[in-house]
């Protein structure tokens, strides 16, 4: 693969995410089919409580994922509150390729994906409905912040959304996003993943963004497209990140000191920039170059 070709991932078990999605690279493929393949990773292999079967369900007990894919030439394709089906993110590409709409949600995007041919299967896991349960005596709605994730790696506490993007061999940019969503939301709820500027922006023009943390953030001030727009007019990656944060916490500065947003770019040439509103985002970089290939970065906060 050309050498500037680089996949980055959200969190620490992007690093998995990477390695899956740098073999099609390493083969050639595009960064397309490379998101594609490290979303898969994060909805299959990987169980934690907020991607794919394992993710926490809702506050009635269902569990509802949420994926987006997005090409850099434009072509993107979402699902949102789907219910039984393992592979959100290939869902999502169906309904880019296959389909004249970008989001579909709830029973309208299983009944698709069933006529596609994924299987319905339960995705909820007793550990999942457990912690339910558990939450349940409470009921309080209150996303955690997690800043002690880097002191404790592999924790399996430890683990969000998977935003990945690539830049393939080719020059081309691709992006996916993969999540159950917010622990114990309402019913119905549907946060940033699937929806195209907010939790994803992809432009072969300029770069790429995703985010993960509190996704009702993200939607309200179209952050990942901000991000890429702001690249557009010049900033590197990382200041564009750091700019996006600016503006969350400008527009609601109360809720900003008790909630999580972080942001992660690559621009067209393969630079590389995060940034996070509180300490403990961390992304893993995979690229062809020398030594250690995996490596995870903290954002600066
Ligand atoms: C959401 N952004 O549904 C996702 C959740 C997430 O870290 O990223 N958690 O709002």
């Amino acid at each position: 693969a050309n050498s500037s070709a680089r996949i980055v991932s959200t969190w620490d078990f992007g690093v998995s995410a990477n390695q899956a999605a740098w073999q099609v690279i390493a083969k050639g493929g595009s960064a397309l089919d490379a998101v594609e393949a490290g979303a898969r990773w994060a909805e299959s292999e990987l169980c934690n409580p907020t991607v794919g079967r394992c993710g926490n369900p809702d506050r009635d007990g269902v569990l509802t994922l949420d994926a987006s894919i997005m090409d850099g030439d434009g072509r993107c394709g979402a699902v949102a509150a789907l219910q039984d089906i393992a592979h959100p993110v290939s869902v999502a590409r169906r309904v880019m390729e296959r389909t004249p709409h970008v989001l579909l949600v709830g029973e309208g995007a299983q009944q698709f994906a069933v006529q596609q041919g994924f299987p319905r299967e339960e995705l909820l896991t007793p550990e999942a409905e457990k912690a339910w349960r558990e939450w349940l005596k409470t009921a309080q709605y209150q996303p955690r912040i997690n800043a002690e994730r880097t002191k404790v790696p592999g924790n399996k506490e430890n683990h969000d959304t998977l935003g990945i993007l690539a830049l393939d061999a080719g020059g081309r940019l691709a992006g996916a996003c993969t999540t159950s969503g917010m622990a114990w939301k309402m019913h119905g709820r549907v946060g940033d993943s699937p929806i195209i500027g907010a939790g994803l922006y992809v432009d072969n023009e300029v770069g790429a963004a995703t985010a993960s943390g509190v996704g009702e953030e993200m939607i309200r001030n179209a952050a990942s497209f901000l991000v890429v727009e702001l690249m557009r007019q010049g900033r590197s990656p990382a200041e564009a990140c750091r700019e996006a944060i600016d503006r969350v916490v400008r527009k609601r500065p109360e809720a900003s000191r008790t909630l999580q947003v972080c942001f992660l770019a690559i621009n067209k040439n393969g630079d590389v920039g995060a940034h996070a509103l509180h300490k403990g985002f961390v992304y893993a970089m995979h690229d062809a170059g020398a030594g250690p290939h995996d490596k995870l970065h903290e954002a600066a906060s």
